[in-house]
Protein backbone atom coordinates (compact mmCIF):
# COMPACT_ATOMS: atom_id res chain seq x y z
CA UNK A 1 0.00 0.00 0.00
CA UNK A 2 1.01 3.37 -0.55
CA UNK A 3 1.95 5.31 2.36
CA UNK A 4 0.89 8.58 0.43
CA UNK A 5 0.21 9.90 -2.92
CA UNK A 6 3.03 12.17 -2.51
CA UNK A 7 5.95 10.41 -1.26
CA UNK A 8 9.50 11.60 -0.52
CA UNK A 9 12.09 11.13 -3.04
CA UNK A 10 14.98 9.26 -2.34
CA UNK A 11 18.12 11.16 -1.25
CA UNK A 12 21.63 10.75 -2.88
CA UNK A 13 22.14 10.65 -6.78
CA UNK A 14 19.61 9.73 -9.28
CA UNK A 15 18.83 8.48 -12.27
CA UNK A 16 14.87 9.40 -13.25
CA UNK A 17 14.02 6.65 -16.36
CA UNK A 18 11.81 8.32 -19.21
CA UNK A 19 8.40 6.53 -20.09
CA UNK A 20 9.32 3.42 -20.85
CA UNK A 21 6.29 1.91 -22.92
CA UNK A 22 6.57 -1.72 -22.70
CA UNK A 23 10.16 -1.58 -24.49
CA UNK A 24 12.49 -4.20 -22.03
CA UNK A 25 15.11 -4.26 -24.33
CA UNK A 26 16.06 -0.55 -24.26
CA UNK A 27 15.63 -0.50 -20.62
CA UNK A 28 17.82 -3.27 -19.94
CA UNK A 29 20.41 -1.03 -21.97
CA UNK A 30 20.20 1.90 -20.74
CA UNK A 31 20.26 0.54 -16.89
CA UNK A 32 23.32 -1.52 -18.30
CA UNK A 33 24.74 2.42 -19.58
CA UNK A 34 24.34 4.19 -16.54
CA UNK A 35 26.29 1.03 -14.82
CA UNK A 36 23.62 -0.90 -13.04
CA UNK A 37 23.09 -4.56 -12.75
CA UNK A 38 19.85 -6.08 -13.32
CA UNK A 39 18.70 -6.16 -9.81
CA UNK A 40 19.17 -2.43 -9.45
CA UNK A 41 22.60 -2.61 -7.26
CA UNK A 42 25.11 0.45 -8.44
CA UNK A 43 28.55 0.67 -7.66
CA UNK A 44 28.07 4.40 -6.46
CA UNK A 45 24.64 3.51 -4.70
CA UNK A 46 22.97 5.58 -7.47
CA UNK A 47 19.18 4.71 -7.78
CA UNK A 48 16.86 4.84 -10.20
CA UNK A 49 13.19 6.86 -10.70
CA UNK A 50 10.51 5.90 -13.41
CA UNK A 51 8.48 8.94 -14.14
CA UNK A 52 5.65 6.27 -15.02
CA UNK A 53 3.97 5.02 -18.69
CA UNK A 54 5.77 1.96 -17.87
CA UNK A 55 3.62 -0.06 -20.42
CA UNK A 56 1.16 -0.58 -23.82
CA UNK A 57 2.94 0.04 -27.31
CA UNK A 58 6.01 -1.79 -26.94
CA UNK A 59 6.50 -5.63 -27.06
CA UNK A 60 7.08 -6.69 -23.66
CA UNK A 61 4.80 -4.32 -20.68
CA UNK A 62 4.39 -7.40 -18.61
CA UNK A 63 8.50 -7.62 -18.49
CA UNK A 64 8.72 -3.81 -17.80
CA UNK A 65 6.40 -3.81 -14.79
CA UNK A 66 7.54 -6.60 -13.20
CA UNK A 67 11.10 -5.43 -13.45
CA UNK A 68 10.30 -2.05 -12.58
CA UNK A 69 8.19 -3.63 -8.98
CA UNK A 70 11.32 -5.84 -8.49
CA UNK A 71 13.72 -2.79 -8.44
CA UNK A 72 10.87 -1.11 -6.31
CA UNK A 73 10.60 -4.11 -3.67
CA UNK A 74 14.69 -3.89 -3.25
CA UNK A 75 14.42 -0.13 -2.66
CA UNK A 76 16.81 0.32 -5.39
CA UNK A 77 13.95 2.26 -7.16
CA UNK A 78 10.73 4.82 -7.32
CA UNK A 79 7.54 5.18 -9.68
CA UNK A 80 4.82 7.42 -9.90
CA UNK A 81 1.63 6.66 -12.04
CA UNK A 82 1.19 8.00 -15.97
CA UNK A 83 -2.08 7.97 -17.22
CA UNK A 84 -0.99 4.56 -18.87
CA UNK A 85 -1.43 3.36 -15.74
CA UNK A 86 -4.50 5.25 -14.77
CA UNK A 87 -6.00 4.36 -17.89
CA UNK A 88 -5.50 0.21 -16.60
CA UNK A 89 -6.48 0.81 -13.02
CA UNK A 90 -9.80 2.57 -14.32
CA UNK A 91 -10.39 -0.34 -16.75
CA UNK A 92 -10.62 2.00 -19.62
CA UNK A 93 -9.75 0.07 -22.69
CA UNK A 94 -7.64 2.19 -25.03
CA UNK A 95 -6.42 1.67 -28.80
CA UNK A 96 -2.60 0.88 -27.21
CA UNK A 97 -3.57 -1.03 -24.25
CA UNK A 98 -5.24 -4.20 -25.93
CA UNK A 99 -2.59 -6.07 -24.47
CA UNK A 100 -3.38 -5.69 -21.03
CA UNK A 101 -6.59 -7.37 -21.81
CA UNK A 102 -4.92 -10.29 -23.79
CA UNK A 103 -6.09 -8.54 -27.46
CA UNK A 104 -3.84 -8.30 -30.48
CA UNK A 105 -2.92 -4.13 -31.27
CA UNK A 106 -2.58 -3.80 -34.99
CA UNK A 107 -2.18 -0.57 -37.09
CA UNK A 108 -2.98 -0.32 -41.19
CA UNK A 109 -2.99 -4.39 -40.81
CA UNK A 110 0.43 -4.67 -39.25
CA UNK A 111 0.05 -6.32 -35.78
CA UNK A 112 2.40 -4.97 -33.05
CA UNK A 113 4.43 -8.07 -31.90
CA UNK A 114 3.54 -8.19 -28.50
CA UNK A 115 3.52 -10.11 -25.02
CA UNK A 116 -0.28 -10.38 -23.90
CA UNK A 117 -1.92 -10.37 -20.26
CA UNK A 118 -3.46 -13.16 -18.71
CA UNK A 119 -6.03 -12.71 -15.95
CA UNK A 120 -3.37 -13.96 -13.62
CA UNK A 121 -1.25 -10.82 -14.84
CA UNK A 122 -4.01 -8.39 -15.00
CA UNK A 123 -4.32 -8.88 -10.98
CA UNK A 124 -0.92 -8.45 -9.98
CA UNK A 125 -0.42 -5.30 -12.32
CA UNK A 126 -3.46 -3.29 -10.88
CA UNK A 127 -2.28 -4.48 -7.08
CA UNK A 128 1.27 -2.94 -7.63
CA UNK A 129 -0.11 -0.06 -9.90
CA UNK A 130 -2.50 0.54 -6.89
CA UNK A 131 0.69 0.62 -4.62
CA UNK A 132 2.06 3.85 -6.47
CA UNK A 133 2.11 7.94 -5.63
CA UNK A 134 1.68 10.18 -7.88
CA UNK A 135 4.36 12.90 -7.31
CA UNK A 136 8.04 12.55 -5.17
CA UNK A 137 9.55 15.46 -3.93
CA UNK A 138 12.81 16.38 -1.72
CA UNK A 139 14.39 20.02 -1.15
CA UNK A 140 15.66 20.47 -4.90
CA UNK A 141 13.94 18.16 -7.05
CA UNK A 142 10.18 16.38 -7.98
CA UNK A 143 9.04 14.14 -10.39
CA UNK A 144 5.88 13.81 -11.45
CA UNK A 145 4.18 11.85 -14.90
CA UNK A 146 2.76 15.34 -16.92
CA UNK A 147 2.62 18.23 -14.53
CA UNK A 148 3.76 19.32 -11.50
CA UNK A 149 0.90 21.88 -9.95
CA UNK A 150 1.67 23.13 -6.48
CA UNK A 151 -1.84 24.04 -5.60
CA UNK A 152 -2.84 20.33 -6.93
CA UNK A 153 -0.04 18.44 -5.62
CA UNK A 154 -1.24 19.62 -1.88
CA UNK A 155 -4.43 17.39 -2.83
CA UNK A 156 -2.17 14.51 -2.54
CA UNK A 157 -1.54 15.10 0.85
CA UNK A 158 -2.67 12.46 3.47
CA UNK A 159 -4.70 10.58 0.79
CA UNK A 160 -3.27 7.04 -0.21
CA UNK A 161 -6.01 5.78 -2.77
CA UNK A 162 -5.87 7.54 -6.28
CA UNK A 163 -9.17 5.84 -7.71
CA UNK A 164 -11.21 7.41 -4.53
CA UNK A 165 -9.02 10.73 -4.96
CA UNK A 166 -10.09 10.82 -8.56
CA UNK A 167 -13.55 10.08 -7.89
CA UNK A 168 -14.21 12.44 -5.09
CA UNK A 169 -12.86 15.33 -7.02
CA UNK A 170 -14.86 14.19 -10.47
CA UNK A 171 -18.23 14.63 -8.13
CA UNK A 172 -17.10 17.98 -6.35
CA UNK A 173 -16.59 19.25 -10.47
CA UNK A 174 -19.91 18.06 -11.44
CA UNK A 175 -21.62 19.28 -9.01
CA UNK A 176 -19.90 22.98 -9.22
CA UNK A 177 -21.79 22.54 -12.82
CA UNK A 178 -24.80 25.13 -12.92
CA UNK A 179 -27.46 26.00 -15.48
CA UNK A 180 -24.82 28.40 -17.36
CA UNK A 181 -22.22 25.82 -17.66
CA UNK A 182 -23.49 23.22 -20.36
CA UNK A 183 -21.11 23.26 -23.13
CA UNK A 184 -19.66 20.01 -23.48
CA UNK A 185 -16.32 20.95 -24.00
CA UNK A 186 -16.12 23.64 -21.30
CA UNK A 187 -17.03 20.59 -18.67
CA UNK A 188 -14.91 18.50 -20.20
CA UNK A 189 -12.14 21.24 -19.88
CA UNK A 190 -12.87 21.16 -15.83
CA UNK A 191 -12.55 17.46 -15.64
CA UNK A 192 -9.21 17.46 -17.06
CA UNK A 193 -7.51 20.71 -15.78
CA UNK A 194 -9.49 21.27 -11.77
CA UNK A 195 -9.36 17.28 -10.95
CA UNK A 196 -5.57 16.37 -9.53
CA UNK A 197 -5.31 13.15 -10.54
CA UNK A 198 -6.63 13.95 -14.33
CA UNK A 199 -4.20 16.77 -13.81
CA UNK A 200 -1.10 15.97 -13.01
CA UNK A 201 -1.15 12.71 -14.86
CA UNK A 202 -1.68 14.02 -18.31
CA UNK A 203 -1.38 17.68 -17.90
CA UNK A 204 -3.57 20.96 -18.62
CA UNK A 205 -6.01 21.28 -21.76
CA UNK A 206 -7.50 24.09 -23.71
CA UNK A 207 -10.26 24.40 -26.04
CA UNK A 208 -9.48 24.90 -30.03
CA UNK A 209 -11.79 26.04 -32.76
CA UNK A 210 -11.45 23.36 -35.46
CA UNK A 211 -11.36 19.94 -33.75
CA UNK A 212 -9.09 17.31 -34.68
CA UNK A 213 -9.02 13.31 -35.50
CA UNK A 214 -6.03 12.04 -32.96
CA UNK A 215 -5.53 8.55 -31.70
CA UNK A 216 -8.88 7.21 -32.54
CA UNK A 217 -11.33 10.08 -31.68
CA UNK A 218 -12.06 13.78 -32.58
CA UNK A 219 -10.63 16.22 -30.09
CA UNK A 220 -11.53 19.21 -29.16
CA UNK A 221 -9.13 20.06 -26.79
CA UNK A 222 -5.12 20.16 -26.89
CA UNK A 223 -2.59 20.00 -24.60
CA UNK A 224 -0.88 23.20 -23.22
CA UNK A 225 3.09 23.86 -22.92
CA UNK A 226 3.11 24.02 -18.80
CA UNK A 227 6.45 23.84 -18.64
CA UNK A 228 7.41 27.04 -20.74
CA UNK A 229 5.66 29.20 -17.79
CA UNK A 230 6.68 27.30 -15.03
CA UNK A 231 8.70 28.38 -12.04
CA UNK A 232 9.55 26.57 -8.47
CA UNK A 233 11.54 23.49 -7.60
CA UNK A 234 13.04 21.71 -10.62
CA UNK A 235 10.68 19.69 -11.88
CA UNK A 236 11.08 16.20 -14.22
CA UNK A 237 8.43 14.94 -16.04
CA UNK A 238 7.63 12.72 -18.86
CA UNK A 239 4.83 12.09 -21.24
CA UNK A 240 5.19 14.38 -23.58
CA UNK A 241 7.11 12.64 -26.43
CA UNK A 242 9.82 14.35 -28.32
CA UNK A 243 9.68 12.67 -31.51
CA UNK A 244 12.31 15.52 -32.94
CA UNK A 245 14.55 15.04 -30.16
CA UNK A 246 14.26 18.99 -28.75
CA UNK A 247 14.48 18.72 -25.13
CA UNK A 248 11.04 20.49 -23.86
CA UNK A 249 11.79 22.21 -20.74
CA UNK A 250 13.15 25.73 -19.21
CA UNK A 251 15.77 26.50 -16.51
CA UNK A 252 13.28 24.85 -13.63
CA UNK A 253 11.76 21.80 -15.62
CA UNK A 254 13.04 19.02 -18.31
CA UNK A 255 11.13 16.39 -19.87
CA UNK A 256 12.56 12.81 -20.17
CA UNK A 257 10.41 11.46 -22.93
CA UNK A 258 12.19 10.84 -25.90
CA UNK A 259 9.53 9.08 -27.29
CA UNK A 260 10.74 5.43 -27.16
CA UNK A 261 7.25 4.16 -27.13
CA UNK A 262 6.59 4.34 -30.89
CA UNK A 263 10.04 2.37 -31.04
CA UNK A 264 7.68 -0.24 -33.06
CA UNK A 265 6.87 2.27 -35.86
CA UNK A 266 11.07 2.34 -36.49
CA UNK A 267 11.35 -1.23 -36.29
CA UNK A 268 8.54 -1.94 -38.45
CA UNK A 269 10.31 0.24 -41.00
CA UNK A 270 12.77 -2.32 -40.62
CA UNK A 271 15.44 -0.62 -38.52
CA UNK A 272 17.39 -2.62 -35.89
CA UNK A 273 19.71 -0.11 -34.10
CA UNK A 274 20.48 3.74 -34.49
CA UNK A 275 16.80 4.66 -33.43
CA UNK A 276 15.55 8.10 -33.56
CA UNK A 277 12.81 7.37 -30.95
CA UNK A 278 14.80 6.19 -28.05
CA UNK A 279 14.35 5.67 -24.02
CA UNK A 280 16.61 8.06 -21.76
CA UNK A 281 17.50 9.06 -18.51
CA UNK A 282 18.59 12.32 -16.84
CA UNK A 283 21.21 11.83 -13.97
CA UNK A 284 20.73 14.32 -11.14
CA UNK A 285 22.64 16.32 -10.04
CA UNK A 286 24.90 16.38 -12.71
CA UNK A 287 21.73 17.52 -15.31
CA UNK A 288 23.41 14.70 -18.20
CA UNK A 289 20.75 12.51 -20.59
CA UNK A 290 21.62 9.17 -20.81
CA UNK A 291 20.03 7.50 -23.61
CA UNK A 292 20.12 3.54 -24.04
CA UNK A 293 22.25 3.02 -26.94
CA UNK A 294 24.75 4.96 -24.83
CA UNK A 295 24.87 8.48 -26.37
CA UNK A 296 24.66 11.23 -23.75
CA UNK A 297 24.66 14.99 -23.56
CA UNK A 298 24.44 17.54 -20.44
CA UNK A 299 21.46 19.81 -20.16
MN1 LIG B 1 1.74 9.82 -20.52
Amino acid sequence: MTQNLLNTLFTGPLDIVGDVHGEIDPLMSLMHQLGYKENGQHPDDRRLIFVGDLTDRGPDSLAVVQLVKELLSAERAQCVLGNHELNLLMNQHKYDNRWFYGQEFSEDGYVVPQKLANPSDQKQIIDFFQSLPIALRRDELQVVHACWDADMVEHLQNSDDVLTLHDEHVDQIENSFDDSFTDPVDQSLAHQNMNPIKLLTSGPEERIEEPVYAAGKWRNEQRVSWWTEYEGTFCVFGHYSIPDGKPRGNASSFCIDYGVGKRWTERRAGKTKGFDLKLAALRWPEKMVVFDEGQSTLI
